[in-house]
């Protein structure tokens, strides 16, 4: 734990300025080694201009930025050296660093210290690495309210209400006769009830998230010809697949994303749906069935202009279970479609006009209900390990609630209450293994 790491925070590439950080009890002796400047006479927090040397060779010119514990990311010393960009620079600085006394950070690993020296919460680490990650404004929202520690907030409230809850209770059953007015069981009943509610709309908010974060992947599928490349381009406003008037045009997979109120649509346009003889057309045809099943939304594509096929009815039955939209395209044409045997709602469009596709993505916005979508102040769980302990959390909640009406023994109903309040403990790292830590922080990129 108290070993000097460094690492190459900024993107190795060509650009103008890197920085290479460094966190440990000995990091300032070392930069002072490798550098023209005496950092321990300097005040912290401050920039000073230096050059960095090897031996006697100048490497790079640079400025180095000094932050002495304990008020630093990690609460250990940190030392950012802001060097010229490009890669061979910033690797000779992070080699000379490496061969005076600093190990190479693993993935995450100053986050990693600032969790177990205090500084963040779990809840908080995660933050940091959706922040780094976010490519929409509404997931840069998202992460910033959990660094910011909103979630975090919250359950730590809860936790304390939990345990004054707890003692309220022990007092109703072991001094029956001594009970205070304000202490009373509507009132414990309330104060779970209450808690209860926030974990519930916690576990709602996980699907939300998950769009927030991930967007959606939408599959546009259909037989040959039916505008399904089209669409993709007038989507993406980008000639991006092949279009032609000849069926089995798309033989693999093409994708672009788009933003629709904030929400990444991740469009994946794929090869006619038909029976073919053709190899290469077969494998398409193949992979575009795969997508149907992987794909968060499918846009089953018709052509207005001519008759449903038998294949079309084959694969629209087939396509029951999933979450899609009948897309009617070409209604710039005439009809020819007999649409009486399709049960579902359909939506009409076309690639000709500039609004020939709003109809499309106004369904979208409302199937995914992304007008309600709020990143501002509400708080989400964002990955399956908070989702599965809140859901646990829930389960004793509910119990300890239905207990307490039934007024069973005081052991029963507080060892529901102590395991809401442990499982909740985990939700914001208070307890972790190893092995948690390792998965979590493995994900993170090296240098953060
Ligand atoms: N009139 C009209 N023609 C369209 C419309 N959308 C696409 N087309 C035409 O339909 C033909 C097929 O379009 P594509 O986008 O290649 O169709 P596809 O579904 O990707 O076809 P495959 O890749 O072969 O499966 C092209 O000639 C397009 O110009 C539309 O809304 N109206
Ligand atoms: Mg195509």
């Amino acid at each position: 734990m108290n070993e000097n790491i460094c690492a190459i925070s900024t993107a190795l590439g060509v650009g103008a300025i890197s920085i290479i950080r460094a966190s440990g009890p000995d990091v300032i002796n070392i930069v002072n080694e490798i550098c023209d400047i005496d950092l321990s006479s300097k005040t912290s927090h401050t920039i000073s201009y230096a050059h960095i040397l090897n031996n006697k060779e100048v490497i790079d010119e640079v400025l180095i930025m000094l932050m002495k514990a304990p008020k630093t990311f990690t609460k250990e010393d940190v030392i950012e050296i802001n060097s010229h960009g490009g890669i061979s620079t910033t690797n000779k600085i992070l080699e000379l660093l490496l061969t005076h006394g600093c190990r190479l950070a693993e993935p995450g690993e100053f986050t990693k210290k600032a969790y177990l020296n205090g500084r963040i919460d779990l809840l908080e680490a995660e933050g940091i690495n959706d922040l780094i990650v976010a490519e929409t404004e509404k997931s840069r929202k998202l992460a910033m309210n959990r660094v910011e520690g909103n979630l975090s907030k919250l359950i730590k409230k809860h936790r304390k209400e939990l345990v004054s809850l707890q003692a309220e209770l022990e007092v109703i059953f072991d001094y029956p006769d001594e009970i205070e007015e304000e202490i009373s069981y509507d009132k414990i009943l309330d104060g779970l009830n209450n808690i209860k509610n926030d974990l519930d709309k916690l576990v709602d908010s996980y699907s939300s998230s998950q769009i927030i974060k991930d967007g959606i992947d939408v599959a546009l599928v259909g037989k040959p010809n039916v505008g399904k490349s089209s669409i993709l381009n007038h989507l993406l406003n980008e000639d991006k697949a092949i279009v032609t008037n000849i069926a089995g045009t798309t033989r693999d997979i093409v994708e672009g994303s788009i933003t629709l109120n904030g929400i990444k649509i991740n469009l994946i346009d794929t090869a006619g749906i038909r029976e073919t003889d053709d190899v290469v057309e077969k494998i398409g045809v193949d992979k575009s069935k795969d997508i149907i099943n992987k794909a968060n939304l499918v846009i089953f594509i018709l052509d207005n202009n001519t008759e449903l096929t038998n294949d079309e009815k084959e694969l629209l039955d087939s396509l029951n279970d999933v979450k899609k939209i009948i897309f009617i395209n070409k209604n710039d044409l005439d009809q020819k479609i007999d649409i009486s045997n399709i049960k579902e709602e359909i939506v009409y469009g076309n690639t000709t006009t500039p609004e020939g596709l709003d109809n499309l993505k106004n369904k979208i916005i409302e199937l995914f209900n992304l007008n309600e979508l709020d990143s501002n102040n509400y708080n989400y769980l964002t990955n399956a390990r908070e989702l599965s302990l809140v859901k646990q959390a829930v389960e004793h909640i509910t119990d300890a609630i239905k207990n307490t009406k039934d007024e069973l023994p005081f052991e029963i109903i507080a060892d529901d209450i102590k395991v809401t309040y442990e499982l909740l403990g985990e939700v914001i790292g208070e307890t972790y293994t190893e092995d948690l830590l390792d998965e979590i922080f493995t994900k993170f990129c090296v240098g953060k």
